[in-house]
């Protein structure tokens, strides 16, 4: 007892003494401004903590990096490179960058960034207290917060529609079980749009250390903040005055996707997994056998000897091309999955070749580093490196020579068991808790660089589950492993919603959860919502029962058969749709934010999962043991797309909402364009472009946009393509000359009226009476200009 007392007491004196003390925290606050320069496009403010550069990219983007360490400025995000000009006046207490669109206001001591409309309105100002600030290496930005501010994007996250008083993380992470509140996952988009006052901002935090988002959540609603665990304060921030206009200026900044192969756009059959050559194509027959069309099927995991990548299971699967070339007959594409971590065995070659070329993550002494996951041990390729991501791309040819034509990467966070890879680990000139969150979209791009060049013209199809800001220039994103229960659902819609603010525009989930089973009612009633889905994939666990549509009775499978069959007759439109993704970066899915920003109802957390699906349609999604649901019609008139029924809009309505028929509506003066029923992408059809317009009080268009589905030829002037317009004070519909060199693949034109004054019993077509039959004519697909009068 003494000697434990003794002891105490001269811990107490080491302690009091300083000899154990803990050196504590500090927080370092951005000060005052000791020097302005401005250094040919950039303007360079210095205060004691750090430098501070600013730059304009566009009138409405300007970047700001505030940082104590200047190294080489790189990112893996950004394509674009600064404007060459910048217009600035310094006065003594501030310097004012100014934009056609925006005035930036640094107020030098303390040194503060305050983001202005150029008439003068506040957009989004620094704390006047905090500012930026330091804890050690970590980095903050506190903002401050407007009393209606609401915030959307972020891409993959849980929660609601509007992100006020949430917080985020972003630390890429292989989540199984997530639910509709966990925190991180997959994918790191650190992009946030900002609304209040009737105004909209946006802001992206180029950073891809660990970080965090703010909205509000945990200070007394005075303040936003964001910050990282190391790196610089690095943001780009946006200032254009509508949602749309930031997701273009993002998009430009970020880059935007490239046609995607048409096949991709059909309905997609996967599971973890088929499990050898003869299941796959006997899923594969089956659908043919009852005409369900669908364009894809995939391998997973086992289809590989021993998990081994670049490699085929023998016994299982003994002749891939064989199989490839029978799927190819019925007008299937396969996709393969692909992870990063290679096995460690002597006489495997991407083992081999790595380990001879130095390709593979190291501890900082040149040991490779080992990781655990389905192969075993594994190490993990350095996709920082050109080289590597060279040799990854070229490795590809054992599976594009059997003939696959999709690239599933999985498990690229990266994902090993236990999940933490040491810090110390280095990715080729960054160690792990910096490349962490861009490791998934490395891969991507090593995957669709390599693919791209091997497959010539044709274009391959990229799937990835790990992402950061940019990767639609490479890969579309599913989001992971989602549950077979309502609220997932509903969560899925409102991920995908959310990843299209962030520019990734093909994106689709589990369709019927990856995670249990589902009963047949949400089985059909998801797959009804993958019809409205842009990637529309039917995927599930390993251990849950089956989910081809024939699994669940033939009246079920009956209504799931009617929707993969309106998905089909809608392609026309939907390709058209990913052509606006590819030009200006609008998501093919939609939050009504986007559109109907300044209406708070659409926020509504009753209302918030609905969604726009392209220009035209608005998908109500309905929990599966419900059968009418309230929809909230935003200002317009909408009709019902199945009965044409006729609504205003400004209003509440009880849709029906059976398993048969979703709700879905049609905004008034819609232009949808669609096709007849096909099995397959391939199919050439009857060859007849259906028309649809919906009556409406004002004007509308619609760009149509059709190419060779497959190729890059598009990109060299081989598509067609032309504006459709609905002028209803004119009585007029008119198509404008074709534009391109592609012939379209419709040689008539079937326009259908609905909602039209009743008794139009005939059209002029060019000047040509025709009559009218079932609200429809039908014409000759001719590329001059053709105008329909009514
Ligand atoms: O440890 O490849 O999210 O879609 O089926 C699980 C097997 C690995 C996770 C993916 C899932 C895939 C599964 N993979």
């Amino acid at each position: 007892m003494k000697g434990y007392r003794c002891s105490l007491f001269i811990l107490f004196l080491f302690y009091s003494s300083g000899l154990f003390a803990q050196k504590h925290m500090q927080t370092e606050i951005l000060g005052n401004t000791e020097s302005v320069t401005k250094q040919n496009n950039v303007l360079v403010i210095k205060t004691k903590e750090a430098e501070a550069r600013v730059w304009v990219y566009s009138p409405t983007i300007i970047r700001v990096n505030i940082s104590k360490v200047h190294g080489t400025d790189s990112s893996f995000a950004v394509i674009q490179k600064a404007s060459k000009s910048l217009d600035y006046k310094e006065t003594a207490k501030e310097i004012v960058v100014n934009t056609s669109a925006l005035k930036l206001r640094i107020s030098k001591s303390p040194l503060r960034f305050n983001f202005y409309t150029a008439d003068g309105k506040a957009l989004s100002n620094d704390d006047p207290r905090f500012g930026v600030n330091w804890q050690g290496t970590r980095v903050v930005n506190y903002r401050k917060l407007f009393a209606d501010e609401k915030f959307i994007g972020l891409g993959e996250k849980t929660g609601d529609l509007n992100r006020r008083g949430s917080s985020y993380v972003n630390w890429n992470s292989d989540v199984p079980d997530h639910n509709p509140k966990s925190d991180p996952l997959y994918e790191t988009f650190p992009f946030f749009v900002g609304l209040h006052s009737g105004l909209t901002y946006g802001l992206f935090f180029d950073n891809t250390h660990k970080s965090y988002f703010d909205f509000g959540a945990t200070t007394d609603d005075t303040m936003s903040w964001f910050g990282a665990d190391a790196g610089d304060m690095n943001y780009y921030f946006f200032g254009a005055q509508s949602v749309a206009q930031i997701i273009e200026d993002y998009t430009w900044l970020t880059g935007r996707m490239e046609m995607p192969p048409l096949w991709s756009l059909g309905y997609q059959q996967c599971r973890w997994s088929y499990t050898s050559a003869a299941e796959v194509l006997s899923v594969a027959e089956n659908f043919r056998k009852d005409k369900i069309p669908v364009d894809v099927m995939y391998c997973d995991i086992d289809y590989m000897d021993h998990y081994k990548i670049f490699t085929w299971n023998k016994e299982t699967f003994p002749d891939p091309k064989e199989m490839i070339d029978k799927l190819k007959a019925m007008n299937f594409h396969l996709v393969t999955i692909v992870d990063p971590g290679i096995k460690v065995e002597p006489g495997y070659k991407q083992y081999d070749e790595g380990v001879a070329k130095n390709y593979f993550a190291t501890y900082p002494n040149g040991e490779k580093f080992v990781g655990s996951v389905w192969p075993g041990r594994c190490h993990f390729p350095d996709f920082t490196r050109d080289a590597v991501r060279k040799w990854w791309g070229a490795s590809f040819t054992a599976l594009t020579q059997p003939g696959v034509e999709g690239f599933w990467n999985d498990m690229n966070e990266p994902a090993a068991w236990g999940q933490d890879i040491p810090w110390m680990v280095k990715f080729g000139n960054y160690y792990m808790p910096e490349i962490r969150n861009a490791y998934g979209m490395q891969m991507a791009r090593a995957t669709y660089e390599g693919t791209k060049k091997i497959l010539g013209n044709k274009r391959p199809f990229v799937l990835t589950r790990a992402a950061y800001s940019g990767t639609q220039r490479y890969s579309a994103v599913w989001t992971g492993d989602n549950s077979a229960y309502d609220a997932h659902m509903l969560l899925g819609c409102r991920m995908v919603n959310s990843l299209g603010i962030t520019g990734m525009s093909l994106v689709g989930v589990d369709i019927g959860g990856f995670t249990g089973d589902p009963t047949p009612a949400l089985m059909v009633r998801w797959n009804s919502l993958g019809v409205y889905t842009p990637m529309f994939r039917n995927h599930a666990s390993k251990g849950t029962i089956y989910r081809e549509p024939w699994r669940w009775g033939k009246e079920n499978e009956a209504i799931i058969k009617k929707d993969i069959e309106q998905r089909y007759r809608l392609l026309p439109y939907i390709y058209s749709s990913y052509y606006q993704s590819h030009k200006t970066g609008m998501p093919v899915s939609r939050t009504l934010a986007i559109n109907y920003t300044q209406d708070t109802t659409i926020f509504d957390t009753k209302y918030q999962n609905q969604f726009l699906f392209g220009d035209a349609l608005m998908v109500a999604p309905v929990e599966s043991t419900k059968f009418t649901e309230d929809v909230y019609l935003p200002k317009g008139e909408w009709y019902r797309l199945s009965t044409d029924k006729r609504y205003e809009g400004d209003k509440v309505v009880k849709a029906q909402a059976p398993l048969t028929d979703l709700p879905v509506f049609v905004k008034a003066g819609a232009i949808i364009p669609m096709q007849n029923v096909i099995q397959s992408t391939n199919e050439k059809g009857d060859g007849i472009l259906e028309i649809n317009v919906w009556y409406g009080k004002e004007a509308n268009n619609f760009i149509y946009y059709e190419d060779d589905g497959s190729s890059y030829d598009y990109q060299k002037g081989v598509y067609y393509k032309r504006q459709i317009s609905f002028d209803p004070a004119k009585n007029a519909i008119s198509l404008s000359p074709a534009e391109g060199s592609f012939l379209s693949k419709y040689n008539k034109i079937k326009l259908t009226l609905h909602g039209f004054k009743a008794g139009i019993r005939s059209v002029k077509v060019n000047g040509n009476a025709l009559s009218i039959t079932d609200d429809a004519v039908t014409f000759e697909n001719d590329n001059k200009l053709i105008r329909i009068d009514f």
